[in-house]
């Protein structure tokens, strides 16, 4: 069982090996399928690196935000940016699989947006640190102190490839179920602060909001959680807060 979802892994991730130089050989003996996933992090842990270096050296904070799709990404983002740009100026890279919809959406807060379309690398489903350093490329990062990334729509490999970021959030809305967090633990372990958004909605819902926080809490013990919704901005002020103040600790 164990080898099986290695094997699915470098399957769908072998786009990403091309693209590094590293090669993912059709492996036939579970050891072996162990290696090629060890191999696969680790050119990904080396562009992380050298990511992280350079976001360092250009004093930018950068945030890694992840979730399923229709969560809420880009609406909390939208509503984040309009809150925070005149204080902290910001810059985004969007990852999809197609369309440039949520750029076009983020890029009305007057933040520089950089979209990739992942279809240019096989319709990967998450964002690697090597697509990040490309498309950082294309933003001025001496004039921004927060780059945030919104990855795919997805809440399984995201969680695994690490960019270069300061802090990850993951977005869970209160119409996915509570029981979420049990079923992806490896994402919300991976993360630092957990938004559970749509609260407008609550009313309409049987979501034990007491129950959710009990899998986080199980998962991941002390990651704290902010109930928030991005369609009536409720909630805002203690996220908020969360951000400025990492962006400000890793700033100045
Ligand atoms: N009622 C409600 N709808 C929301 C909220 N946040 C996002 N949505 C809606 O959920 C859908 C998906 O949102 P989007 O931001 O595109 O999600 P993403 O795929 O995670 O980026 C859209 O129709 C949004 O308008 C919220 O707080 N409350
Ligand atoms: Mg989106
Ligand atoms: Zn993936």
């Amino acid at each position: 069982m164990m080898v099986d979802l290695f094997h699915n892994k470098v399957r769908l991730h072998q786009g990403h090996e091309s693209g590094t130089g590293a090669q993912a050989p059709a492996a036939s003996s579970g050891s072996r399928k162990i290696k090629v996933v060890q191999r696969v992090l680790s050119v990904n842990e080396k562009m992380a690196d050298a990511n992280r270096r350079l976001f360092a050296a250009k004093r930018v904070f950068v945030l890694n935000v992840m979730s399923s799709p229709g969560s809420g990404k880009t609406t909390t983002l939208e509503t984040t940016l309009n809150r925070i740009i005149a204080k902290i100026p910001s810059a985004v890279i969007v990852g999809d699989i197609c369309t440039t919809n949520d750029a076009d959406r983020l890029a009305r807060s007057g933040a520089p947006v950089v979209q990739v379309n992942t279809d240019q690398f096989g319709g990967d489903c998450h964002l690697a640190a090597h697509v990040i350093e490309k498309a950082a490329a294309d933003i001025d990062l001496d004039a921004i102190d927060l780059l945030i990334v919104e990855n795919v729509g997805n809440l399984v490999c995201p969680a695994e490839f690490d960019i270069g970021e300061d802090a990850r959030v993951v977005v869970l809305s209160v119409t996915e179920g509570e029981d979420k967090p049990a079923k992806y633990p490896v994402m919300f372990r991976a993360c630092d602060l957990a938004l559970l958004n749509k609260i407008d909605l609550l009313p309409y819902l049987d979501f034990d909001m007491d129950l959710v926080k009990r899998y986080i809490e199980q998962v991941h013990p002390g990651m704290p959680a902010i109930e928030l919704s991005a369609k009536t901005e409720q909630g805002f002020e203690p996220w908020l807060e969360w951000l400025e103040a990492r962006v400000r600790q890793k700033i100045g």
